[in-house]
């Protein structure tokens, strides 16, 4: 390739961040080794937070949470000063505690939507549609990033299969592909790393896209979704590594023939279409046998599939 793409591990962020960043004692604050950095100090603001509790501001959204969701056994859901300060959005910039900032003043509504392809008819919709259309909820999922980093959130949206029948796919569509904005005055990272191939895009196969875990989201922490986490509206497949949960949705396309996805494209090796978490198959450059979990601030063990084997492992047999 001529081009040189910085790859996820060469990110400040691969070394992750030193454990007790997260710990949430703030003398650490204080300490120089903190504030000269290790290249990814979080924010002060970060470790105020107690656990699970939201940031002001946002429209607050009504939607009970899924009794089968409700807590991840033995991890606690992430505070959201984790959640929406530590992101990857590479439209803005590699540097995940600055995501944050840099979306801030995107503007994720109003937001028209495109459905297209293997459907009975093409149409278009304002994301606001969504929200009176399908009764939302609320489920706590886990978030694993394949550089192997992890996350408890409670996500607000509904699932991706009552989303595909409103669609009317005709019986051609065989993948969901998805696609996020293209924005470049909007998001530095488009104007700036004009090497990737904007805008972002993944792909489901129809019987991904219509598993029960599959999520459309809307929202997080009981209120809308803010712009880093991919407002207004993002996809969640909490079975596969993050890269594949697209966000900033503006297009939904029905194919016939398995669509290319944005990470296979750029490093086939290390990306294939699938990306299912599997502690047991290496990333070619490093392991994915444990991941560092940020609330816990410590490494556990990852799990197939991210521990959803018994929703989706027939899917692969
Ligand atoms: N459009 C778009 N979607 C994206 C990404 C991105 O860079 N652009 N990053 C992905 C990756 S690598 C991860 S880990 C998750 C991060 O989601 P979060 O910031 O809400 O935790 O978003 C995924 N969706
Ligand atoms: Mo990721």
């Amino acid at each position: 390739m001529l081009i040189r793409i910085p790859k996820p591990w060469e990110l400040p962020e691969r070394a992750a961040a030193p454990e007790h960043i997260y710990r949430g004692r703030r003398r650490f604050l204080r300490s120089s080794v903190l504030a000269a950095g290790a290249g990814w100090a979080l924010p002060a603001k970060l470790l105020r937070a107690g656990s699970g509790q939201a940031e002001p501001g946002y429209r607050l959204l009504d939607a009970p949470r899924h009794p089968k969701f409700e807590r991840v056994e033995g991890r606690p859901i992430a505070p959201e000063s984790i959640a929406a300060h530590v992101n990857n959005f590479y439209e803005f910039t590699l540097h995940k505690e600055r995501v944050a900032d840099l979306a801030a003043n995107f503007r994720s509504r109003p937001w028209q939507v495109e459905v297209k392809g293997r459907v009975e008819k093409s149409f278009r919709f304002d994301v606001d549609d969504l929200l009176q259309r399908f009764p939302l909820e609320e489920r706590v999922y886990r978030h694993r990033c394949v550089e192997a980093w992890s996350i408890v959130v409670p996500w607000v949206g509904f699932p991706l299969k009552k989303f595909v029948e409103w669609c009317r796919p005709t019986s051609k569509a065989r993948f969901l592909r998805m696609v996020s904005f293209y924005r470049p005055a909007e998001a530095p990272g488009q104007r700036e790393m004009d090497w990737y191939p904007w805008p972002y895009y993944e792909a489901l196969r129809m019987d991904e896209a219509t598993n029960e875990l599959a999520m459309l989201v809307v929202g997080s922490y009981g209120h809308i979704l803010p712009n880093q986490n991919g407002a207004p509206l993002r996809l969640i497949v909490p079975w596969k590594y993050g890269y594949k949960s697209i966000k900033s949705i503006t297009l939904f396309e029905f194919t016939e023939k398995q669509p290319k996805t944005f990470w296979s494209d750029l490093v086939p090796r290390e990306y294939d279409f699938s990306s299912n978490i599997n502690p047991g198959v290496p990333h070619p450059r490093w392991s994915q046998a444990t991941e560092n979990e940020l609330t816990l601030g410590r490494r556990i063990p990852t799990l197939l599939y991210n521990g959803y084997g018994e929703y989706v492992a027939h899917l692969y047999q």
